[in-house]
């Protein structure tokens, strides 16, 4: 490994390991390294190995953990979810169980805008109170960053306060909270029938205002039938890198519009839905270097039967991340681990594909990947100890947490 120091420099150590690196330059699978060890350095990760590996006297100075052969993973990615919201849809689900469709639902003025009037209602503090225990369900299974759309609000002020609780979270929790501005996400109801109109108002004022407070790192669309069309998500995008901003896009989820083209050209971090997608669309997605965020719970929930077509980002090397794409409409779940095992029952991933997806692939589906998603010498100290005997049980049980410690920063937490 590259880089490595010498326990002279180590500020705690971690031994009786299997490490499950998921670093490329690790030829096992998983990144494997069984009975290794691993030194942190402040908030990095600043020595790992095979353990009969270590150079010289182990350090009697400093914390030495024994994890009794457990596994330790990077810390888990959660590369797209809706976290922030007011109110709840389980009506919307009683309404779609007796046939209605989402779609048909989001035409009539239900669907997001609904989840828009409870938020814009919902003070900042009732916001946080609502979503901390969703955030603290993700966190207790490892969950050491998250990304955190807007969209509920739709004006000025509720994207803004929603950006805010997000970056709030972050700030008061052990995690890393990435915010995404996603003001193109529905046409709210004093736009109705203006949808240009909306755009230009995102465009111009809105997503201005928002880059200007530093309250997004990153800027989403959803291009759809029942959300924007490609020429508008391109206008989107023209104002986001105006301002410095990347990008990402929600397409080729209900239909196939084109949308990941377009993200390609653009040169998205991401693309994510998918299920509709084209040979052509991932093939640009390959040579743009886009990532496919595969999002099984809205799948799942919304009772989709088009899968998202893995063989084709197999066939053209895209890279897979996976996520739980957390919302009150279509994916009310707050757990990354289900995602593992749906990722693999619902869409065929093996259990390293899905592993990947929520730790390499998704720090590069964040433009995170110099700091997190692998364990490796110079990465952030966010790491996973967990109490199974292979990286497989991941993915393999539901329902079921086997989380032992998670160090966040190199802190237990
Ligand atoms: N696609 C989704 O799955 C979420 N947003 C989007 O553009 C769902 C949002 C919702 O139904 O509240
Ligand atoms: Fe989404």
């Amino acid at each position: 490994m590259n880089g490595q120091s010498t326990p002279k420099q180590w500020g705690a150590l971690w031994l009786d390991v299997n490490l499950a690196t998921l670093a490329p330059i690790v030829p096992q699978s998983y990144g494997a390294i069984e009975d290794g060890a691993l030194a942190v350095k402040d908030n990095r990760i600043c020595w790992l190995g095979l353990r009969r590996d270590l150079p010289g006297e182990t350090p009697t100075d400093i914390p030495i953990y024994r994890c009794d052969g457990r596994w330790i993973t990077p810390g888990l990615i959660d590369c797209h979810t809706h976290l922030v919201y007011g109110g709840d849809r389980a009506r919307e689900f009683e309404l779609r169980l007796t046939g209605v469709s989402y779609e048909e639902i989001a035409r009539q003025g239900g669907g997001i805008l609904s989840t828009v009037n409870a938020t814009r209602e919902a003070s900042e503090q009732a916001l946080l109170d609502a979503t901390q225990p969703r955030l603290k369900a993700l966190m207790a299974e490892g969950t050491t960053t998250i990304e955190i759309k807007s969209g509920y609000g739709l004006d000025i002020d509720t994207e803004a306060k929603m950006l805010r609780v997000a970056r709030s979270l972050g700030s008061t929790n052990p995690i890393t909270v990435a915010t995404t501005y996603l003001g193109a996400h529905a046409v709210p109801a004093e736009y109705a029938g203006r949808s240009d109109d909306y755009i230009e108002f995102v465009c111009s004022e809105a997503l201005p205002t928002i880059a200007k407070q530093r309250l997004a790192d990153v800027v989403d669309a959803f291009c759809e039938n029942i959300g924007f069309s490609c020429s508008q998500t391109e206008r989107v995008f023209q104002a986001a890198q105006a301002l410095g901003l990347p990008i990402k896009l929600h397409a080729e989820q209900l239909s196939d519009l084109g949308g990941t083209q377009l993200a390609a050209r653009y040169g998205a971090l991401s693309a994510d839905h998918l299920e509709y997608v084209s040979e052509e669309g991932v093939a640009a997605m390959a040579t743009a270097g886009v990532v496919a965020v595969l999002l099984p719970g809205a799948f799942y929930f919304l009772r989709e039967s088009r899968r998202p077509p893995i063989n084709l980002f197999r066939k053209h090397r895209v890279p897979m991340a996976v996520a739980t794409d957390s919302n009150p409409g279509s994916s009310p779940v707050c757990s990354l681990l289900l995602m593992l095992n749906m990722a693999c029952t619902l869409f065929a991933l093996t259990p390293e594909e899905a592993l990947m997806g929520v730790t390499h692939n998704a720090a590069r589906a964040l433009g995170m990947s110099d700091s997190i998603g692998t364990l490796e010498v110079g990465k952030k100290a966010d790491f996973v100890i967990w109490d199974i005997d292979h990286p497989a049980e991941l993915a393999y049980r539901f329902g079921f947490n086997p989380c032992h410690q998670v160090i966040k920063d190199g802190l237990t937490v």
